[in-house]
């Protein structure tokens, strides 16, 4: 691909809820721009840009694609993010390196969800903003009733269309130019052809009327003009443009356009108006980082003469290919053959060829320069968040806060060369995706997978099985319960054993007795006058450490409990440690049925961001879940819901809120502490242990 100024340049993305159309209108620039020589679809699985088989399969995106393309002589980089829940961590990784925000949402459906969480990111990482309103053909468009919506649900800025459509719905033929002030009226052939001429007079006074707002919008942002405006001088086109784009870059105008990606309406003004309107990427002038020497913020000038840095907001893993690692240039050049330092790691990284991308398709870079974004392969540590720099001058970028997870998965591999695999695999499947945890639960020995939802956590899954051939069967995870007691008693632990030979003796006297929760486990040596000898009792302290990892309700791990020895008996010849442990083992089983033996369940620690509306529904739902209400608290918008419920109850809590809050709600949970559990819970709970170790052991 030929060389563009850093001028020239503009890092675009994609984003809002799923199904809005962002992929299309991607997909229609490429066509436009002569990057495909038929227009990609969606729902046909010939995009460009879903070209993973997930994403085929579910004609939607599941991963961030990038796409570079040549429009109106400026280099294009554009990258369409996700928009399903599962998956808008991506959306929000990619905001962190563009220079400017397509939010895209469809005449029919207006605001939802996800697209107001884009526009959180938006703000989050100060990048202006535009809408495209899609879809005007469909049935059941409505421009006005989306403008509303919109207006309505993002009052920090001010939503300006510069473009109004003529037509909706079957009628939709095209737009006019508020700012031209002329029509673009689209031939009927999906070509993206269109010819520019007056505005039908059926929409004159519509026009005028937008128009005038555009003007008021505009001049505010300059005091000069704003006074000629108001004096009623003319303000020339020129000047509504520039203040216009100083409006954008400052983020206080979000202007609107309007279109349709599977009719080719609408695209070829939007792209013109990108390049035309939004920064390029060396508007800020610097980028913020810490030196990792001294720990302290420094800026680094955003040149190409200063020493090379970018950050790496995405990673594709391929079993083949190696590894491709995304990145943006925020200082300096890369150049292919050079060594470079991955601050985080701390390790050095040799760049090979230098690539852009569009979809999986690479095309040769050269070297990079800053603004731009680019890809390498074959990175061995770099992963998604990390910075790289030039190692004389480290610096490192900020990483992107992801939300907690929210649900979790025990992973069954299906063989025993799956099982060997699993961990490795996993681990390349977690750089590409930085919002997967995974763990090894000590207690249930299962490993945890957890993520933002179930179906996040099957497209791991699926990838797992195409990219490493390893297949694994998804479960709930096990409760990891605990038992304990809460009676006191004193107990004999005897072994004896004489048949021929060399016998067994070992006999111990214990005192069980409860402990606060969460104290664990206490081993108190009374013995006086040798009635033990001492080299015996640490094997009666073993022999009760290893009984009391299967507890004898239901073979969990017992706990908070003190045993005291304080009486035994020995033989000269047949005493052993091993006999010892035995005796004491014996002991401990048998002491524990006679005190009362109780199952505990964890409690979590959550904590449930809704609005309002959701409050009471929210917390009946904690009740009917056995949690108890520790308090709600306001949070901007939203009402924070704190409760401790058992964990067992919030094992589904992801699609549940999902359902009761129509995907509004979210939550936090962590691992609070240890409750005995009810009575009637408790019997079930025993019952299905004891029949699932029954099963294991047949
Ligand atoms: N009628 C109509 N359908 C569209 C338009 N844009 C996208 N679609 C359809 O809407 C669905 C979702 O589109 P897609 O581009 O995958 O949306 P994304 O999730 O935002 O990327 C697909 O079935 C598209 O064919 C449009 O302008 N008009
Ligand atoms: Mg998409």
């Amino acid at each position: 691909m030929k060389k563009y100024e850093t001028e020239s340049i503009r890092n675009l993305g994609m984003f809002s809820h799923g199904g809005e159309g962002k992929t299309s209108v991607v997909e229609a620039a490429l066509f436009l721009a002569g990057e495909n020589t038929r227009l990609g679809r969606v729902d046909e699985g010939t995009s460009l840009m879903d070209y993973e088989p997930e994403e085929i399969e579910r004609k939607a995106s599941i991963s961030s694609s990038l796409a570079c393309f040549e429009w109106n002589k400026y280099k294009v980089n554009l990258v369409d993010t996700p928009g399903d829940d599962n998956f808008i961590y991506d959306a929000k990784l990619c905001m962190r390196v563009v220079d400017g925000a397509v939010i895209v949402v469809s005449a029919v459906s207006g605001v939802r969800v996800q697209t107001e969480k884009v526009w959180e990111y938006a703000n989050e990482f100060a990048v202006p903003a535009c809408f495209f309103v899609n879809k005007m053909d469909r049935e059941r468009a409505d421009f006005g009733r989306t403008l509303e919506d919109l207006q309505k649900s993002f009052v920090d800025k001010s939503i300006v269309p510069i473009q109004i459509p003529i037509g909706q719905e079957e009628g939709f033929k095209g737009l006019v130019d508020l700012i031209a002030m002329k029509a673009y009226v689209y031939k009927d052939d999906r070509s993206g052809g269109f010819e520019r001429v007056d505005i039908p007079a059926e929409l004159a006074s519509e026009a005028a009327k937008y128009r005038e707002k555009l003007v008021e919008s505009s001049v505010e942002m300059d005091d000069e003009i704003m006074e000629r405006y108001l004096n009623g001088d003319e303000i020339r086109d020129e000047e509504i443009e520039a203040c216009l784009k100083g409006g954008i870059w400052s983020r206080r105008i979000v202007p609107l356009m309007v279109g349709s990606a599977t009719e080719m309406i609408g695209i070829q003004p939007l792209f013109d108006n990108l390049v035309k309107y939004f920064p390029d990427p060396l508007y800020k002038g610097k980028a913020e980082g810490i030196d990792p020497r001294s720990g302290k913020a420094v800026d680094r000038r955003m040149t190409a003469g200063e020493p090379f840095s970018a950050f790496i907001f995405k990673t594709i893993a391929d079993p083949f290919a190696g590894k491709l690692t995304l990145f943006k240039v925020y200082s300096g050049e890369l150049h292919p053959d050079s060594v470079v330092l991955d601050v985080k790691k701390d390790e050095k990284e040799r760049i090979g060829q230098i690539f852009y991308l569009i979809g999986k398709k690479q095309k040769p870079a050269g070297f990079v320069s800053v603004g731009d974004i680019a890809a390498v392969a074959k990175l061995k540590e770099a992963e998604t968040g990390d910075t790289l720099c030039d190692e004389k001058s480290p610096i490192q970028y900020p990483e992107v806060v992801l939300s907690p997870p929210l649900i979790s998965f025990s992973l069954y591999p299906k063989s025993k060369g799956d099982e060997d695999k699993l961990n490795t695999s996993l681990s390349r499947l977690i750089e590409e995706d930085p919002s997967i945890r995974y763990s090894r639960d000590e207690q249930t020995k299962e490993f945890i997978i957890s993520g933002m939802g179930q179906i996040h956590i099957e497209v791991l899954i699926s990838r797992m099985k195409r990219k490493f051939g390893v297949d694994v069967e998804l479960r709930e995870p096990k409760v990891p319960y605990k038992e304990t007691i809460k009676g006191r008693t004193k107990v004999q632990g005897k072994y004896k054993k004489q048949s021929g030979g060399k016998g067994q003796y070992g006999d111990c006297w214990l005192e069980l007795e409860p402990l606060p929760h969460g104290t664990g486990f206490e081993f108190v040596d009374k013995i006086v006058g040798g009635s033990i000898p001492r080299q015996y009792i640490p094997s009666v302290e073993k022999g009760i450490v290893e009984a009391m990892v299967h507890g004898i309700l239901a073979g969990y791990p017992v706990t908070d409990f003190r045993a005291t020895v304080y009486d035994g008996s020995y033989h000269d010849v047949d005493s052993s440690d091993m006999a010892f442990k035995i005796a004491a083992s014996m002991g401990f089983k048998k002491g524990m049925e006679q005190s009362q033996p109780t199952l505990l369940e964890p409690i979590m620690k959550v904590e449930v961001i809704v609005p309002e509306e959701f409050v009471g529904d929210t917390m009946g739902d904690m009740n009917s879940k056995r949690g108890k209400i520790i308090g709600v608290e306001a949070k901007g918008k939203n009402q924070v819901v704190k409760a401790s419920v058992p964990m067992a109850e919030m094992l589904k809590y992801a699609p549940d809120l999902r359902s009761m809050t129509g995907g509004r709600g979210t939550f936090t949970m962590e691992f609070s502490h240890y409750e005995e559990v009810p009575v009637h819970i408790a019997q079930k709970v025993i019952e299905q242990a004891n029949r699932e170790r029954e099963a294991a052991e047949k």
